[in-house]
Protein backbone atom coordinates (compact mmCIF):
# COMPACT_ATOMS: atom_id res chain seq x y z
CA UNK A 1 0.00 0.00 0.00
CA UNK A 2 1.14 3.46 -0.88
CA UNK A 3 2.39 5.23 2.41
CA UNK A 4 2.63 8.99 1.59
CA UNK A 5 3.68 11.73 2.60
CA UNK A 6 6.31 10.62 4.26
CA UNK A 7 10.04 11.99 4.48
CA UNK A 8 13.11 10.70 5.67
CA UNK A 9 17.03 12.04 6.55
CA UNK A 10 19.97 10.74 7.41
CA UNK A 11 21.03 10.61 11.46
CA UNK A 12 18.89 11.67 14.22
CA UNK A 13 19.34 15.30 13.62
CA UNK A 14 17.41 14.42 10.50
CA UNK A 15 14.54 14.30 12.90
CA UNK A 16 14.46 18.23 13.09
CA UNK A 17 14.94 18.50 9.48
CA UNK A 18 11.89 16.39 9.19
CA UNK A 19 9.48 18.66 10.98
CA UNK A 20 10.62 21.47 9.15
CA UNK A 21 9.73 19.65 5.78
CA UNK A 22 6.72 18.11 7.40
CA UNK A 23 5.03 21.92 7.73
CA UNK A 24 4.78 21.93 4.02
CA UNK A 25 4.03 18.02 3.16
CA UNK A 26 0.53 18.16 5.55
CA UNK A 27 -0.61 20.58 4.09
CA UNK A 28 -0.42 19.09 0.82
CA UNK A 29 3.07 20.92 -0.12
CA UNK A 30 5.67 19.82 -3.01
CA UNK A 31 8.23 17.44 -2.06
CA UNK A 32 10.81 19.75 -4.10
CA UNK A 33 9.75 22.56 -1.26
CA UNK A 34 9.77 20.67 1.29
CA UNK A 35 13.28 18.93 1.04
CA UNK A 36 14.64 22.36 0.84
CA UNK A 37 12.95 24.08 3.92
CA UNK A 38 14.05 20.99 5.66
CA UNK A 39 17.40 20.65 4.97
CA UNK A 40 17.62 24.64 5.83
CA UNK A 41 17.05 24.03 9.54
CA UNK A 42 20.22 21.42 10.16
CA UNK A 43 21.98 24.38 7.91
CA UNK A 44 21.10 26.83 10.20
CA UNK A 45 22.07 24.81 13.48
CA UNK A 46 25.83 25.87 14.29
CA UNK A 47 25.79 22.45 16.81
CA UNK A 48 26.18 20.62 13.85
CA UNK A 49 29.78 20.21 12.26
CA UNK A 50 29.64 19.36 9.17
CA UNK A 51 26.80 21.39 7.61
CA UNK A 52 26.00 25.06 7.08
CA UNK A 53 26.81 27.63 9.58
CA UNK A 54 28.57 25.61 11.98
CA UNK A 55 30.47 23.33 9.82
CA UNK A 56 34.21 22.29 10.39
CA UNK A 57 36.97 24.17 7.91
CA UNK A 58 39.74 22.93 5.58
CA UNK A 59 43.09 22.61 6.54
CA UNK A 60 43.08 26.13 5.77
CA UNK A 61 40.41 27.03 8.40
CA UNK A 62 37.93 28.26 5.49
CA UNK A 63 34.14 26.79 5.65
CA UNK A 64 33.50 25.23 2.43
CA UNK A 65 30.41 24.01 1.85
CA UNK A 66 28.51 20.88 -0.90
CA UNK A 67 24.79 20.73 -1.91
CA UNK A 68 22.33 19.48 -4.11
CA UNK A 69 18.90 19.34 -5.08
CA UNK A 70 17.03 16.79 -7.54
CA UNK A 71 13.40 16.62 -7.92
CA UNK A 72 11.89 13.23 -8.99
CA UNK A 73 11.45 14.49 -13.13
CA UNK A 74 15.15 14.56 -13.15
CA UNK A 75 15.31 18.69 -12.51
CA UNK A 76 18.64 19.07 -10.47
CA UNK A 77 21.08 21.71 -9.26
CA UNK A 78 24.44 21.71 -7.23
CA UNK A 79 26.91 24.12 -5.46
CA UNK A 80 30.42 22.90 -4.47
CA UNK A 81 33.14 24.54 -2.12
CA UNK A 82 31.24 27.36 -1.97
CA UNK A 83 31.89 30.23 0.94
CA UNK A 84 30.21 32.63 2.48
CA UNK A 85 26.54 31.53 1.70
CA UNK A 86 24.51 30.26 4.91
CA UNK A 87 21.43 28.48 2.34
CA UNK A 88 23.76 26.27 0.10
CA UNK A 89 20.68 24.33 -0.59
CA UNK A 90 18.54 27.45 -1.89
CA UNK A 91 21.62 28.40 -4.19
CA UNK A 92 21.73 24.92 -5.20
CA UNK A 93 17.83 24.87 -6.40
CA UNK A 94 18.43 28.11 -8.16
CA UNK A 95 20.85 26.61 -10.06
CA UNK A 96 18.70 23.98 -11.44
CA UNK A 97 16.33 26.90 -11.98
CA UNK A 98 17.75 29.86 -12.69
CA UNK A 99 20.73 29.07 -14.82
CA UNK A 100 21.26 26.67 -18.20
CA UNK A 101 23.66 24.66 -15.70
CA UNK A 102 23.95 21.46 -13.32
CA UNK A 103 26.59 22.34 -11.01
CA UNK A 104 28.26 25.51 -10.19
CA UNK A 105 31.81 25.55 -7.66
CA UNK A 106 33.53 27.68 -6.08
CA UNK A 107 33.94 31.83 -6.88
CA UNK A 108 31.74 31.03 -9.43
CA UNK A 109 28.63 29.93 -7.04
CA UNK A 110 29.74 32.60 -4.76
CA UNK A 111 29.21 35.16 -7.80
CA UNK A 112 25.58 33.30 -8.79
CA UNK A 113 24.37 33.60 -5.30
CA UNK A 114 25.39 37.51 -4.95
CA UNK A 115 23.67 38.11 -8.07
CA UNK A 116 20.35 36.11 -7.56
CA UNK A 117 19.74 38.16 -3.69
CA UNK A 118 21.65 35.44 -1.83
CA UNK A 119 22.98 37.59 0.96
CA UNK A 120 26.79 37.46 2.21
CA UNK A 121 27.25 35.67 5.37
CA UNK A 122 30.84 35.70 6.37
CA UNK A 123 30.94 31.79 7.40
CA UNK A 124 33.26 32.97 10.55
CA UNK A 125 34.30 29.66 11.67
CA UNK A 126 32.19 28.99 15.28
CA UNK A 127 34.20 28.98 17.78
CA UNK A 128 34.04 25.53 19.08
CA UNK A 129 34.94 24.64 15.18
CA UNK A 130 37.85 26.55 15.42
CA UNK A 131 38.97 24.98 18.42
CA UNK A 132 38.56 21.78 17.31
CA UNK A 133 40.95 22.73 13.97
CA UNK A 134 43.82 24.36 15.75
CA UNK A 135 43.63 20.79 18.09
CA UNK A 136 44.09 19.24 14.45
CA UNK A 137 46.89 21.48 13.42
CA UNK A 138 49.05 20.02 16.01
CA UNK A 139 49.13 16.78 14.59
CA UNK A 140 47.93 17.40 11.03
CA UNK A 141 47.28 14.24 10.60
CA UNK A 142 43.78 13.43 7.82
CA UNK A 143 41.84 10.71 8.83
CA UNK A 144 38.55 10.54 7.19
CA UNK A 145 37.05 7.91 9.27
CA UNK A 146 33.31 9.00 9.65
CA UNK A 147 30.77 8.16 12.12
CA UNK A 148 31.42 4.68 13.36
CA UNK A 149 30.24 4.09 16.82
CA UNK A 150 32.70 1.21 17.13
CA UNK A 151 35.74 3.76 16.81
CA UNK A 152 33.68 6.34 18.13
CA UNK A 153 35.32 8.59 15.39
CA UNK A 154 33.40 11.38 13.99
CA UNK A 155 34.53 13.34 10.74
CA UNK A 156 38.14 14.13 10.56
CA UNK A 157 39.04 11.22 13.27
CA UNK A 158 37.85 13.39 16.07
CA UNK A 159 36.96 10.69 18.98
CA UNK A 160 33.54 11.60 21.02
CA UNK A 161 31.55 13.09 17.29
CA UNK A 162 30.03 9.78 16.83
CA UNK A 163 26.25 10.85 16.07
CA UNK A 164 25.56 14.40 15.90
CA UNK A 165 27.88 16.34 13.20
CA UNK A 166 27.19 14.90 9.41
CA UNK A 167 25.74 15.14 6.43
CA UNK A 168 22.37 15.93 6.09
CA UNK A 169 20.59 13.67 2.93
CA UNK A 170 16.92 14.12 2.92
CA UNK A 171 14.34 12.54 0.62
CA UNK A 172 10.34 12.94 0.63
CA UNK A 173 7.06 11.52 -1.53
CA UNK A 174 4.23 14.02 -1.05
CA UNK A 175 0.79 13.76 -1.33
CA UNK A 176 0.58 13.59 -5.04
CA UNK A 177 3.29 10.56 -5.14
CA UNK A 178 6.11 13.06 -6.56
CA UNK A 179 9.61 12.34 -5.24
CA UNK A 180 12.34 14.63 -4.50
CA UNK A 181 15.54 14.96 -2.45
CA UNK A 182 18.39 17.33 -0.97
CA UNK A 183 22.03 16.62 0.38
CA UNK A 184 23.93 19.06 1.96
CA UNK A 185 27.67 19.80 4.23
CA UNK A 186 30.06 21.26 4.73
CA UNK A 187 32.37 17.71 3.09
CA UNK A 188 35.06 16.16 5.21
CA UNK A 189 36.43 18.13 8.22
CA UNK A 190 40.17 19.54 7.09
CA UNK A 191 39.67 18.25 3.67
CA UNK A 192 42.03 19.60 1.41
CA UNK A 193 41.23 23.21 -0.66
CA UNK A 194 38.93 22.32 -3.52
CA UNK A 195 37.95 19.09 -2.61
CA UNK A 196 34.59 18.14 -3.34
CA UNK A 197 32.80 14.88 -2.06
CA UNK A 198 29.25 13.28 -2.84
CA UNK A 199 26.87 15.29 -1.56
CA UNK A 200 26.79 17.50 -4.59
CA UNK A 201 27.39 15.13 -7.27
CA UNK A 202 24.32 14.18 -8.57
CA UNK A 203 24.09 10.35 -9.06
CA UNK A 204 26.57 9.97 -5.79
CA UNK A 205 25.22 12.08 -3.03
CA UNK A 206 22.06 12.04 -4.21
CA UNK A 207 19.83 10.31 -7.27
CA UNK A 208 15.62 10.76 -7.64
CA UNK A 209 13.63 9.29 -10.09
CA UNK A 210 9.69 9.40 -9.88
CA UNK A 211 9.65 5.97 -11.87
CA UNK A 212 11.48 4.01 -9.06
CA UNK A 213 12.82 6.04 -6.15
CA UNK A 214 15.36 8.59 -4.76
CA UNK A 215 18.44 7.71 -2.34
CA UNK A 216 21.37 9.59 -0.83
CA UNK A 217 24.62 8.99 1.84
CA UNK A 218 26.36 9.26 4.31
CA UNK A 219 29.80 9.25 4.77
CA UNK A 220 33.44 9.21 3.17
CA UNK A 221 32.15 10.79 -0.24
CA UNK A 222 35.16 9.74 -1.85
CA UNK A 223 33.70 5.85 -1.47
CA UNK A 224 30.23 7.20 -3.02
CA UNK A 225 31.77 8.56 -6.03
CA UNK A 226 33.36 5.83 -6.79
CA UNK A 227 30.66 3.52 -6.68
CA UNK A 228 28.16 6.73 -8.27
CA UNK A 229 26.44 5.17 -4.93
CA UNK A 230 22.65 6.98 -5.17
CA UNK A 231 22.31 6.06 -8.75
CA UNK A 232 23.24 2.27 -8.17
CA UNK A 233 20.80 2.02 -5.28
CA UNK A 234 17.62 3.25 -7.26
CA UNK A 235 18.78 1.37 -10.39
CA UNK A 236 18.71 -1.26 -7.83
CA UNK A 237 15.39 -0.52 -6.76
CA UNK A 238 14.30 -0.36 -10.38
CA UNK A 239 15.13 -4.04 -11.23
CA UNK A 240 13.11 -4.77 -8.41
CA UNK A 241 15.24 -4.83 -4.67
CA UNK A 242 13.65 -2.93 -1.97
CA UNK A 243 14.87 0.06 -0.58
CA UNK A 244 16.65 -1.60 2.47
CA UNK A 245 17.89 -4.22 -0.43
CA UNK A 246 18.89 -1.88 -2.80
CA UNK A 247 20.82 0.13 -0.02
CA UNK A 248 22.68 -3.29 0.92
CA UNK A 249 24.03 -4.39 -2.31
CA UNK A 250 25.23 -0.83 -2.86
CA UNK A 251 27.13 -1.12 0.60
CA UNK A 252 27.91 -4.59 0.17
CA UNK A 253 29.81 -3.74 -3.53
CA UNK A 254 31.59 -0.79 -2.44
CA UNK A 255 33.39 -3.46 0.38
CA UNK A 256 33.69 -5.70 -2.17
CA UNK A 257 35.53 -3.49 -4.30
CA UNK A 258 37.70 -2.19 -1.47
CA UNK A 259 38.54 -4.62 0.65
CA UNK A 260 40.80 -2.56 2.90
CA UNK A 261 37.50 -0.82 3.98
CA UNK A 262 37.29 -4.16 6.43
CA UNK A 263 40.09 -2.99 8.00
CA UNK A 264 40.22 0.78 8.61
CA UNK A 265 37.10 2.83 10.22
CA UNK A 266 35.37 4.19 7.06
CA UNK A 267 31.50 4.54 6.92
CA UNK A 268 29.35 4.74 4.57
CA UNK A 269 25.71 4.68 4.47
CA UNK A 270 22.99 5.26 1.96
CA UNK A 271 19.00 5.98 2.54
CA UNK A 272 16.13 5.00 0.05
CA UNK A 273 12.50 5.59 -0.17
CA UNK A 274 10.43 3.84 -3.36
CA UNK A 275 7.88 5.25 -4.93
CA UNK A 276 4.95 3.68 -2.68
CA UNK A 277 6.95 5.75 0.20
CA UNK A 278 8.39 2.12 1.57
CA UNK A 279 11.76 3.38 3.08
CA UNK A 280 15.15 1.38 3.75
CA UNK A 281 19.25 1.99 4.88
CA UNK A 282 21.98 0.32 5.22
CA UNK A 283 25.41 1.02 6.59
CA UNK A 284 29.54 -0.23 6.20
CA UNK A 285 29.30 -0.41 9.95
CA UNK A 286 27.02 0.15 12.78
CA UNK A 287 26.27 3.39 14.37
CA UNK A 288 23.99 4.54 11.30
CA UNK A 289 20.71 5.55 12.31
CA UNK A 290 17.92 8.03 9.81
CA UNK A 291 14.47 9.86 10.75
CA UNK A 292 11.45 9.25 9.36
CA UNK A 293 8.26 11.22 9.49
CA UNK A 294 4.26 10.46 8.41
CA UNK A 295 1.23 11.06 9.24
CA UNK A 296 1.49 7.90 11.51
CA UNK A 297 4.44 8.95 13.70
CA UNK A 298 6.26 12.04 13.45
CA UNK A 299 9.33 10.98 14.96
CA UNK A 300 10.51 7.83 14.15
CA UNK A 301 14.37 7.12 14.21
CA UNK A 302 15.34 3.58 12.48
CA UNK A 303 18.37 1.88 13.51
CA UNK A 304 20.00 0.76 9.73
CA UNK A 305 21.59 -2.56 9.76
CA UNK A 306 25.48 -2.52 8.84
CA UNK A 307 27.29 -4.78 6.99
CA UNK A 308 30.49 -5.21 8.79
C1 LIG B 1 31.46 14.17 2.16
N1 LIG B 1 29.62 12.67 2.50
O1 LIG B 1 31.74 15.32 1.86
C2 LIG B 1 30.16 13.94 2.87
C3 LIG B 1 30.43 14.15 4.31
C4 LIG B 1 29.90 13.14 5.21
O2 LIG B 1 30.41 11.82 7.01
O3 LIG B 1 28.81 12.64 5.10
N2 LIG B 1 30.72 12.76 6.14
O4 LIG B 1 32.18 13.21 1.91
Amino acid sequence: PARYPRVISTWNFGDAANQGAWKLLAQGGSALDAVERGVMVTESDPANHSVGLGGYPDRDGHVTLDASIMNGNGDCGAVAALRDIAHPIAVARAVMEKSPHVLLVGDGALRFALAHGFKRSRLAITPDAEAAWRTWLKSSRYQPHANSEESGYGLGGHRGDIHNHDTIGMLAIDARGQLAGACTTSGMAWKLAGRVGDSPIIGAGLYVDNEVGAATSTGVGEEVIRSAGSFLVVELMRQGRSPTEACREAVARIVRKRPGLRNDDTQVAFIAINRTGETGAWAIRPGFEYAACDEGDRHRLIKSSAML
